[in-house]
């Protein structure tokens, strides 16, 4: 038995199904900055050194306190006192963001804000800045922050260069950079500000669906066709899936497999007299 295809098919039902990509990021751990409590406790000077940061007053929101420097620095100069873990059994299966604001009020392409995760005098990474040659060791993120007047927010994925670069621990740093040595104005202190920094883990484990199942009640008179398309637009034609399916008078049920190119589809069940 073949079904016409001059014969018009009377349409059952119309649903989609979705098998969009939805992740389970279970129990995240965090730690963030907001400077509104005025200490700066949980942070330190490069080892045997004071640092130069300070708690200040938001130029653009007088209700708000953020962290500035009073004085150019270079190679890090303030670092979180918490080293936070980076490696080990953990990196593979976790995400490691930051993200912060940033304003920059100064009137030079680089006034000098930077931030980076630091490992050691000799291993470190500068992440975001905002000037492009100071964002140049591999395999850092490189995000050029815009020092244009306004607050900007940035999220940056570090699970890369942790897992990359083996990170088995690290500290978040942040500077008012001089550009000593480099030829490039950094420039004057306190022209950088950074606020609502957090650094977050999440569990790297995803969820996918990956099977859709369709059923109906079906008459034993009637003859049936399963037919999908990805979206509901004029463009795509519904297309069969499967054999037809002769009713029973009972409920059928097919199966089909959600393809993760394609992770959504609309389904309808037609139907046509049985000759
Ligand atoms: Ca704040
Ligand atoms: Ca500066």
């Amino acid at each position: 038995m073949r079904l016409s295809n001059t014969k018009a098919f009377s349409i059952l039902l119309i649903l989609f199904s979705t098998g969009l990509w939805t992740r389970s990021w279970g129990q995240s751990r965090s730690a963030s900055f907001n400077f509104e409590d005025g200490s700066l406790a949980s942070w330190i000077g490069k080892p045997g050194q004071n640092h130069s940061a300070t708690i200040t007053v938001d130029p653009l929101n007088p209700t708000n306190h953020v962290l500035s420097f009073t004085n150019l620095n270079q190679n890090g100069d303030i670092f979180t006192a918490n080293s936070f873990p980076g490696t080990g059994a953990m990196v593979s299966v976790e995400k490691v963001m930051l993200s912060f604001d940033f304003l920059g009020t100064g009137n030079t392409p680089n006034n000098g804000g930077f931030c980076g995760l630091y490992v050691s005098d000799n291993q470190y990474y500068w992440v975001a800045g905002t000037e492009p040659t100071g964002l140049t060791l591999p395999p850092s993120p490189h995000v050029l922050l815009s020092p244009d007047g306004v607050w900007h927010h940035y999220d940056i994925d570090l699970t890369a260069l942790i897992r990359q670069e083996g990170i088995s621990q690290f500290r978040l740093m942040f500077e008012d950079w001089s550009g000593a040595g480099s030829g490039i104005s950094g420039g004057v202190p306190g022209d950088v500000f950074f606020d609502d920094i957090q650094l977050m883990y999440h569990p790297g484990v995803s969820i996918r669906v990956s099977q859709m199942e369709v059923c109906w009640d079906t008459a034993t008179n009637l003859v049936y066709e399963v037919q999908y398309k990805p979206a509901m637009t004029t463009n795509n034609p519904w297309q069969t899936f499967g054999p037809e399916i002769t009713g029973t008078g009972s409920r059928l049920c097919v199966f089909d497999n959600v393809p993760v190119t394609e992770p959504r589809r609309f389904y309808r069940v037609v139907s046509k007299q049985h000759q």
